[in-house]
């Protein structure tokens, strides 16, 4: 803060309590704890906060940081374009060379068949602009009838209303009055939740006819698209079962319904892949970016235009009548660039998919198998999730679901953790530069976490 001096922790706290509303936070519980832990440094996997204390960040920011904390390579580029150009904007008839050169780059980068990009400033807004553009898309077709997008319980796709209403977020629903007219929900292929005693291929089988009966029941005629996160995140990390997205594709093409791919979090590696669709060979219609595009070091987001919709808006669409003063602005344009430059360089993709996502997978199993309030972990890549759970058999849940997931991220902390509670599933998504050591440290304070929960609860 140059020019400015920086007030100390106590000061600052006071000032963040009186005057600052945070995103999704109760303001009176926070305020009754003492107000918030304020973060003045990160460097690698570690952060620190004002009073020193150094912390392991598990959750790369909020599933964003990709590259890690601290690279120089990002600050220069962002500096030099700063200085270049701060800003200007891609509307009337103008563009500027670093959203150009990214479009090119995100093109040869994503699955076949998507060859254009509209931006935005974050996942909400791009997710907003598939809405827009899935609605024009079919009006240009003659096809009036087809609006209703369909999206899955626990789906996050944002906090805009559009796309709360994309999302499967009850809590969300009921505080907004949302859905909106038009938009419907179908289960998640949360196989350990609702599988029961069905296999993986027939719960595969389940969640996916799910989709298609509720397509028949709307009438097909309808329904202009399905939207689902490759691995759903901010759900609670839900890994699909195998085959599930391959009959999702059948029925979307059955049906001639348009198939969005949300890879905010899938996106730029998580899974070990440059994209989920990779992993699970979707080829979507259309699909959102945005977090780990820039590795979170400046706000964008980008809707990949799949060649159907693009002819279509391009060829019979007139002037499309969207978009957003920093759609394509030049800073994080030029960061991301620098980013994706970086992340093929250093081939992390590779690293996650060959080293330390299977690394991960096995650790996980290896710690926390024999533990007596885990019920199952999983992961892809370096995405994952412990479920908390009374019963291991019987995969019963704790009373009042979400307390002891809340209380177990209280002990993270404690633990100098950093990792996120999605109800009883403690959820992590490390930094991609993550090693083997990192992984090991999580892995450690993380059960000493479950620890400290289970003898909360008497179970240890
Ligand atoms: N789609 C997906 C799949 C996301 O995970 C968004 C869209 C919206 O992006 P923006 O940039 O508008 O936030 C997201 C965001 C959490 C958490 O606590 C997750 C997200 C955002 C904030 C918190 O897990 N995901």
């Amino acid at each position: 803060m140059a020019g400015q001096s920086i007030p100390g922790t106590a000061e600052l706290k006071k000032l963040d309590t009186a005057h600052h509303l945070h995103p999704f936070t109760d303001y009176k519980a926070l305020a009754g704890e003492g107000g918030s832990r304020i973060i003045a440094r990160a460097d690698g996997l570690r952060l620190w906060d004002t009073d020193g204390g150094e912390m392991i960040d598990a959750m790369a920011g909020l599933w964003c940081v990709n590259v890690g904390y601290g690279r120089e390579e990002l600050a220069r580029a962002a500096y030099e374009q700063l200085q270049t150009l701060p800003y200007y904007n891609c509307f009337f008839k103008t563009a500027t060379p670093s959203p150009v050169q990214l479009a090119a780059t995100l093109v040869d980068l994503t699955p076949e068949g998507l060859n254009h990009v509209f931006y935005g400033s974050s996942g909400s807004e791009s997710n907003d602009t598939i809405v827009r553009m899935v609605r024009h898309f079919w009006n240009l077709q003659g096809k009036h009838r087809k609006k209703t997008i369909i999206g899955r319980q626990y789906g996050y796709h944002g906090s805009t209303m559009a796309s709360i209403s994309l999302g499967g977020m009850s809590a969300m629903h009921r505080q907004a009055d949302l859905p909106m007219p038009g938009f419907h929900h179908v289960m998640a292929p949360y196989w350990y939740d609702a599988g029961g005693d069905l296999s993986e291929e027939a719960f595969a089988e389940r969640a996916a006819q799910a989709v298609e009966d509720r397509i028949l029941e709307l009438g097909a005629d309808t329904v202009a698209a399905f939207i689902g996160e490759p691995i759903q995140g901010a759900g609670g990390v839900i890994i699909p079962p195998a085959g599930y997205w391959e009959r999702i594709q059948q029925i979307c093409r059955r049906h001639d319904v348009l198939l969005i791919a949300d890879e905010v979090i899938t996106g730029f590696g998580r899974t070990g892949h440059w994209f989920g669709s990779d992993r699970y060979g979707i080829k979507p219609d259309l699909m959102t970016l945005a977090k780990g595009i820039t590795s979170g070091y400046q706000p964008l987001s980008a809707v990949m235009v799949g060649d159907r919709v693009a002819d279509t808006l391009i060829d019979k669409g007139g002037e499309f009548y969207h978009g957003y003063t920093y759609s394509g602005h030049p800073v994080p344009c030029a960061v991301a660039l620098a980013n994706i430059d970086l992340i093929r360089r250093e081939g992390l993709v590779e690293r996650v998919r060959d080293d330390t996502g299977p690394y991960l997978n096995r650790r996980l199993h290896e710690v926390f198998d024999d533990h007596p309030i885990v019920g199952e972990v999983r992961s892809e890549g370096l995405i994952g999730a412990i479920e908390l759970v009374a019963d291991r058999k019987t995969r019963a849940r704790f009373p009042d679901m979400g307390s002891v997931g809340s209380r177990c991220r209280d002990h993270c902390f404690e633990q100098n953790l950093v990792m996120r509670a999605v109800r009883d599933a403690m959820v992590l998504s490390p930094a991609l530069i993550a090693t083997r050591d990192d992984i090991d440290l999580i892995l450690e304070r993380a059960r000493a976490a479950i620890d400290a929960t289970a003898r909360d609860l008497g179970r240890l």
